[in-house]
């Protein structure tokens, strides 16, 4: 295992730095401490080929121009709250506005713009960089000063584990992810269209026109959502199905899963022989399909578009706060909050 530190940027009188673990199979994991962002995970193809598979950047200020939380940790809530508000005991809480009058992923200075403290911890057959940052009371507008703690974990299996802790003096609301956009082609070769995702979940969750869960749970069955079986990406921004319409012509959906940690995500690149194995502790995971990925910008030489990369962000249901079937985001004064996703990359 091997660890390369160099600066990354200058932000405000603060050096940012790149951290780069590079297991003994050549697999390199890089991240800046500004908002834990993985910004290039190199693995092999069948052939042995060690390209990049997530979108990224070079530079500090096409994250601040451009990115679309790409490769960041989102919170403290991730995904969408409607009209930016919930209600805690008995007392209405208002969120920043970022998205149409909704609060989207933490907000506007949310977990991905911050810069985080880090540590490494070294192993015998692992790496571990451990992030930390205080979220103080009233930042974005939620209670709580809480405490988070988010560690990645490379070993030398291919394997790079993220897990989330955190606690809070009042009680307050937590769900946090990661937002990598992966893409197995390897530097960015083709689009993600012919990628095929497994998934072990027979519900999704409705969205409405501005893409917040209606409160219905739907079932999959012969539907576009129903990937129990296998589907290419394409089958789903191809269709005449509402819900991959609003979405913007593919999926933004939450999906809740059935088995956890049991291969219950799986997505695979035949061309490229690439596969990402995804477990987790979490009720769901969100998979957007990079619809609203604009084409103004270039990714490290090659030009965005749609459908470029895509997300899949294990985590609680967004917006539960406002629909109590939904398993709940609160987290108690003085309780951990312990979220972990596996990531295991196959050739
Ligand atoms: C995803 C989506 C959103 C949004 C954002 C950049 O998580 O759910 O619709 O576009 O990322």
């Amino acid at each position: 295992m091997n660890l390369i530190q160099e600066k990354f940027a200058e932000l405000d009188g603060q050096t940012i730095t790149t951290f780069t673990m590079i297991n003994d199979q050549g697999m390199e994991v890089s991240t800046i401490d500004y908002g834990c962002t993985i910004t290039r995970i190199v693995v092999p193809d069948r052939n042995g080929t060690l390209e990049n598979v997530v979108l990224g950047f070079d530079t500090i200020e096409e994250y601040q121009q451009h990115s679309p939380y790409f490769g960041a940790v989102v919170g403290r809530h991730a995904g969408r709250i409607a009209n930016a508000e919930f209600t805690l005991e008995g007392t209405t809480y208002h969120l920043a506005k970022n998205n149409n009058g909704n609060h989207l992923h933490g907000g506007i200075k949310g977990f991905d713009k911050v810069i985080w403290n880090t540590e490494v911890v070294e192993e015998k057959d692992s790496l571990t960089l451990v992030f930390t940052y205080l979220s103080k009371d009233g930042e974005e507008g939620y209670p709580g000063n809480l405490k988070m703690k988010i560690s990645y974990t490379l070993n030398n299996d291919n394997e790079l584990q993220i897990s989330y802790e955190g606690v809070s003096d009042q009680k307050t609301v937590v769900n946090v992810t990661s937002h990598s956009y992966f893409n197995l082609s390897g530097n960015l070769k083709r689009d993600v269209l012919n990628h095929k995702l497994t998934l072990k979940s027979n519900r999704f969750l409705e969205l409405d026109e501005e893409l917040i869960p209606t409160g219905e749970i739907l079932p999959v069955e012969n539907t576009s959502f129903d990937f129990r079986s296998g589907r290419k990406i394409i089958e789903g921004t191809d269709t005449n199905d509402r819900q991959n319409i609003i979405a913007g012509n593919g999926y933004d959906h939450p999906f809740l899963l059935t088995d956890n940690h049991n291969k219950e995500i799986y997505l695979f690149d035949d061309e490229s022989g690439r596969g990402l194995i995804i477990e987790t502790n979490q009720p769901a995971v969100v998979l957007y399909t990079g619809n609203q990925l604009a084409d103004d910008f270039s990714i490290q030489g090659i030009n965005s578009r749609k459908y470029l990369g895509l997300c899949l962000e294990t985590q609680g249901l967004p917006d539960s706060l406002n629909h109590p079937h939904f398993p709940s985001a609160i987290l108690e004064k003085d309780q951990g909050y312990y979220s972990v996703t596996k990531y295991i990359f196959t050739n």
